[in-house]
């Protein structure tokens, strides 16, 4: 039986969704408007005024933002009450620039935190449910997210953080966790190790997991799902519009609900800017349709992907994102063809190997190189050099034919590349160098 966590806002029909979207919009972008004179300026400048806004069908008339403007903002220019109202600040896991950082009312954790209840909920999780939250605490917003979700539902929480990775099963063991929350890249190392430990998956108590913050493949979902035994749900978010819960899937697994009464989508062509219609892939762009303290209107995320409206088997009505392909800015562009680091995931896993893997991309006498280094299974590993050279054949024919791209690819030995226990690391480009 499907469970929700607040079902007349999931299950809500579409006029009384629009009607609340509607009626919040009009007033976010009067205290937008009043309170954040940043963006009060690129509404001036674009001949913009609150009155011009009366419902979503408007949206498209506000100006647009990005993460250059929070770079230029930061960290008061977008602050949208007075700092004594604000309780918390949380900031993005970048690694370049200046980092971004996101504050927040009490509404707003409040409103955060059920949006991540909803996710859990989704998941199967209850009061009776042990939830590990494994992703990282402090500034980053995975942990401090899903911890607040968990409490809501009333799941004991067991904030053990990521890393050390013994004493994460030892508490899967020992406390009955039965809902993980950690990134996929963890998920996986943690269900490597498992059976390291002469573990299998009837051996320990967890049966659904909520991985996100970094895009993963279906292959790579049926892979966890086989190793840890349980049902593994993807959830989307990010620190600018709150963090973990932006969107959450359900059981059917074909995409993440938004949590659109809060975060409302657009597609957007993001060369041109122009709204896409339904179905079309693109930017995904939120509105931040009640959030205080850091109430962002129309922000690029940078996240290509597709919204659905289909009819979900779920009893949701909540629109839908597919999993995102990646982000803009990830996308590589080698010798002219777009390539996302998740289509070659999607070709290893395929090819059973595990999701270990590091691309590494180079300009050799002014021609793009792409090189693909894939680490084998303990099982797959050999000193017959013709097994390899048969084996590093299929994936370059696998690749040629998923990104008609010509690729190196090295098979190293297990357990050589690098593990990750938040994001993982998988490219890097020589290039910018
Ligand atoms: O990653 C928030 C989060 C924490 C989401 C825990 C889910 C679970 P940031 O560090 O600000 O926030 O990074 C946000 O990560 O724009 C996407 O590019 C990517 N991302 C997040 N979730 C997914 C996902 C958190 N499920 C950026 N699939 C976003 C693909 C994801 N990419």
């Amino acid at each position: 039986m499907e469970r929700y966590y607040e079902e007349d806002l999931e299950r809500a029909s579409r006029e009384d969704m629009l009607a609340l979207q509607n009626e919040k919009l009009v007033k976010q972008v009067k205290h937008v408007w009043d309170s954040v004179p940043y963006y009060r300026n690129l509404m001036e400048k674009k001949g913009v005024t609150p009155d011009d806004i009366k419902s979503v069908d408007d949206l498209h008339k506000l100006p647009l933002i990005s993460k250059a403007d929070l770079r230029d903002a930061y960290p008061y220019g977008l602050l949208g009450c007075d700092l004594k109202k604000c309780v918390r600040i949380q900031s993005t896991s970048g690694t370049t620039g200046k980092r971004v950082v996101a504050f927040y009312t009490q509404e707003d954790i409040d409103i955060w935190e059920r949006c991540c209840a909803r996710a859990i909920t989704a998941a199967g999780g209850t009061d009776e449910d042990v939830c590990q939250v494994s992703y990282g605490y402090g500034l980053f917003t995975g942990g401090p997210g899903l911890n607040g979700g968990s409490h809501k539902v009333g799941c004991l929480t067991v904030p053990t953080s990521s890393g050390n990775t013994d004493r994460q099963i030892m508490f899967i063991n020992d406390l009955q966790a039965t809902i993980l929350c950690c990134t996929p890249s963890y998920a996986a190392y943690l269900g490597e190790r498992m059976k390291e430990l002469g573990m299998g998956p009837d051996d320990i108590p967890l049966k659904a997991g909520i991985f996100g913050a970094e895009a993963w493949s279906e292959e790579m979902r049926q892979d966890i799902q086989n190793t840890l035994g349980i049902k593994a749900y993807d959830i989307y978010g990010l620190t600018e519009i709150s963090g973990p819960g932006v969107s959450f899937e359900c059981s059917e697994q074909t995409g993440m609900h938004i949590n659109e009464d809060h975060f409302y989508p657009e597609v957007i062509d993001p060369d041109t800017e122009e709204v896409l219609p339904e179905g079309s892939e693109g930017e995904l762009v939120f509105t931040c349709l009640d959030k205080e303290a850091f109430p962002l209107l129309r922000y690029r995320t940078r996240d290509i992907c597709v919204l659905s409206r289909e009819k979900c088997s779920c009893g949701r009505t909540l629109v839908k994102m597919k999993k995102p392909k990646g982000r803009s800015d990830d996308m590589l562009i080698i010798r002219g063809v777009n390539v996302f680091p998740s289509q070659i995931e999607a070709v290893l896993l395929n090819q059973g190997y595990p999701a270990n893997y590091q691309i590494v991309v180079d300009r050799v006498n002014n021609t793009d190189t792409l090189d693909v280094q894939v680490e084998m299974t303990p099982e797959m590993f050999t000193d017959n050099l013709g097994e390899i050279e048969a084996r590093q054949k299929s994936l370059v024919d696998g690749l040629k034919a998923m990104l008609g791209l010509k690729a190196h690819v090295t098979l190293v030995a297990p357990k050589t590349i690098t593990r990750s226990e938040g994001k993982a690391v998988r490219v890097i480009d020589k290039r910018k160098i």
